[in-house]
């Protein structure tokens, strides 16, 4: 494989980025004639962000798995597509070439499809991170169906509210995952999902634990069996659907500020022209690198990172089924030297998680395959990137700090390996054909340098989500209603002199305080630069007199043992210090730690149950880390 459009230089990036905005329509229609086409576009680009209706290279005919596979078997055939670590170091690892890959989708979707799934169908995809999670996606997108991956950590309830939300009549699962020294029952959760939706009438289980599962007569079938029946029928082939840019690709359901979670559409032609192309961009991907993201494929990181945008770049893609810290904390870098790998795409919950175990088990590996180091899914800060910059990366592997969200499909905003400068704590640049512009609440631009606001997009790029699943208003209201005309993204930011933006976290907790609306991330931010504050999280809470109250839960961790009271007024000062005396945090409660999802977002809402003392209507806390720590807060309520 070949980028014409891999850029090199600062001087290309800057070149690409003014040509991207000048002539957006030129510049993506020749990004996309690298990729394979059944037929080429009728129109670039459709759109207008009122309703909104955005539509790229529609009337283009394709099938993404086309790209993925079929088009790397001349020259990359007998290459590593997948490479497989498991769970336990003492199990077989796998190597799947390409061809392989490509006759086990074929298998896989010649198996959906003698179990009725059709085109535009909903397939619910519930499984642990092994290989086979990866066909079970590219077989459904290679019939043209839709996939819904759901995380291996959702619970049964999620499950069913996804499923009913998407109206998907079919179910892909494992017997059971591996995770640390965890097994996890999944088809037992799909089974307690599946109670409530009576719509379900296939669920295809593949044997991972060889934990005990009930299958039901009619409903439930073996993924080995299938294989076996599709492999008596010879060797059939199973050509790909053909799908127009537009038709949609997978549902992804994400988390928005209110309770019930969004199905975010993707489409199969400008998701995978994007991915790809970030692809090969941000991470200065070259032929023979392997490529270690260590999200889930239950995220859009995943999605994006490990399966679509490497796979179309015919790139060696490393699939970990278990986690950082188990049998020891040095399994990152085990993994590293043992595959060479050569870019390493993280957390920095993962980063900070890794730090607390010192250098001890960073230091008995040989990290020098490294070449490029990544950060995604929450601000880094910096002296997270300066342990990952000076203990895995040697001072010598740029780190590739990528802002991006599930509803964008790739990443958006980052420098790009190498070739534009990083700065500790900063996305950095817009990736050509992204237009970022900072608001005020009013949503007047805010122009210039040095200057902070709430991030917003103000033109297209080709994986922008496209709807809501079964609700277009909602998306509509949600990312285009806040500010007509732009994007929104959620997000707050800060733009530096020399024009780099630095996300500062989620807006969509705004508190009104005495009438002044507070980021809850903004109070954080100053918190956080109290000298012993490790992290902290911010809600609002009602208040007699000023309307709202602020309520910070902190990490605190000092060696320094001051009276607990004395330190909460010298953080109280440090905040008024840092934003003003109206985010002076009313109460403080020290924790031992925050209630995090697994991938290492903060669940305010749960936070902000406590802190109003709605103990009892707290909800599901399946989705943590450890919903263990939410008792722990509950006692220590203030
Ligand atoms: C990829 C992903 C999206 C939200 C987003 C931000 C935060 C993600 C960064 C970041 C600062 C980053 N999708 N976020 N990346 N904040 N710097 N590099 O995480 O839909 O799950 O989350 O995550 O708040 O809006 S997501």
């Amino acid at each position: 494989m070949s980028f014409p459009y891999q850029i090199k230089t600062k001087e290309q990036y800057i070149a690409a980025w003014e040509k991207s905005v000048a002539d957006p329509e030129g510049f993506w229609a020749d990004v996309a004639s690298s990729f394979l086409w059944r037929k080429r576009w009728d129109n670039v680009l459709q759109w207008n962000f009122t309703e909104p209706n955005v539509k790229w290279f529609s009337g283009g005919k394709l099938n993404i798995t086309e790209n993925c596979l079929d088009r790397h078997l001349g020259s990359l055939g007998s290459k590593p597509a997948l490479i497989w670590e498991p769970n336990d170091p003492e199990e077989h690892h796998r190597l799947i070439t390409y061809s392989d890959l490509h006759h086990k989708v074929v298998q896989f979707a010649n198996v959906l499809k003698n179990n009725g799934v059709k085109k535009g169908d909903r397939v619910c995809i519930y499984m642990g991170m092994v290989p086979e999670l990866a066909i079970a996606v590219l077989a459904t997108a290679r019939i043209g169906a839709i996939h819904s991956v759901i995380f291996g950590g959702f619970s049964a309830q999620s499950i069913a509210d996804r499923l009913q939300d998407a109206q998907a009549n079919f179910v892909i699962t494992c017997d059971g995952a591996y995770r640390g020294n965890k097994e996890i029952p999944l088809k037992s959760v799909i089974d307690d999902a599946l109670v409530q939706c009576r719509f379900v009438t296939k669920v295809i289980v593949l044997t991972r634990t060889h934990t005990p599962v009930s299958m039901i007569k009619g409903r439930d079938v073996w993924w080995e069996d299938e294989i076996k029946k599709v492999e008596t029928m010879g060797n059939p082939d199973c050509p790909a659907e053909e799908m127009d840019a537009e038709d949609p690709l997978f549902i992804l359901y994400t988390s928005g500020s209110t309770g019930k979670p969004k199905g975010v559409v993707h489409t199969c032609g400008g998701y995978m022209v994007y991915t790809t192309y970030s692809f090969v961009n941000v991470f200065q991907y070259n032929p023979g690198d392997i490529h270690f993201c260590t999200a889930d494929i239950g995220w859009i990181t995943g999605h994006s990172y490990i399966l679509y945008g490497p796979l179309s770049a015919g790139a060696t893609s490393l699939i970990f089924e278990g986690v950082p810290t188990w049998p020891d904390a040095g399994r990152f870098w085990d993994i590293v030297d043992k595959y060479k790998v050569n870019i390493l795409y993280t957390a920095p919950t993962a980063i900070r998680s890794l730090m607390g175990y010192g250098l001890g088990p960073v230091k008995d590996h040989d990290l020098s395959s490294l070449k490029v180091l990544g950060s995604v899914g929450e601000p880094i800060n910096e002296e997270a990137w300066h342990w990952y910059d000076e203990n895995i990366g040697k001072g010598r592997c740029p780190i590739v700090d990528t802002w991006w969200q599930t509803e964008n499909g790739g990443i958006l905003i980052s420098n790009l390996a190498g070739v534009t400068p990083a700065k500790p704590s900063y996305a950095t640049l817009p990736l050509p054909g992204v237009q970022p512009v900072l608001v005020d609440e009013q949503g007047n631009e805010i122009t210039g340098k040095d200057v902070s606001g709430n991030l917003c997009i103000k033109f297209p790029w080709p994986s922008i989500l496209r709807t809501t699943y079964g609700d277009h208003e909602r998306c509509r209201t949600n990312y285009f209603a806040t500010y007509p005309g732009l994007y929104f993204t959620g997000d707050g930011c800060y733009r530096d002199a020399d024009g780099n933006y630095r996300i500062t976290g989620r807006v969509d907790d705004v508190l009104n305080v005495s009438g002044h609306r507070i980021g809850t991330a903004e109070v954080e931010n100053a918190i956080n630069m109290h000298t012993g504050v490790v992290e902290s999280a911010v809600v609002g809470y009602p208040h007699d007199i000023k309307g709202q109250g602020i309520y910070a839960y902190i990490v605190y961790d000092s060696t320094h043992q001051e009276e607990q009271n004395l330190t909460r007024q010298d953080i109280a000062q440090t905040v008024t210090r840092i934003i003003g005396a109206i985010a002076r945090p009313d109460k403080i409660q020290f924790v031992n730690s925050l209630p995090k999802t697994r991938s290492g977002k903060i669940m305010r809402r749960i936070l902000r149950k406590i802190a109003e003392g709605e103990t009892d209507s707290i909800g599901d806390t399946s989705t943590l880390l450890d919903p263990s720590v939410v008792e722990e807060i509950k006692n220590g309520k203030i």
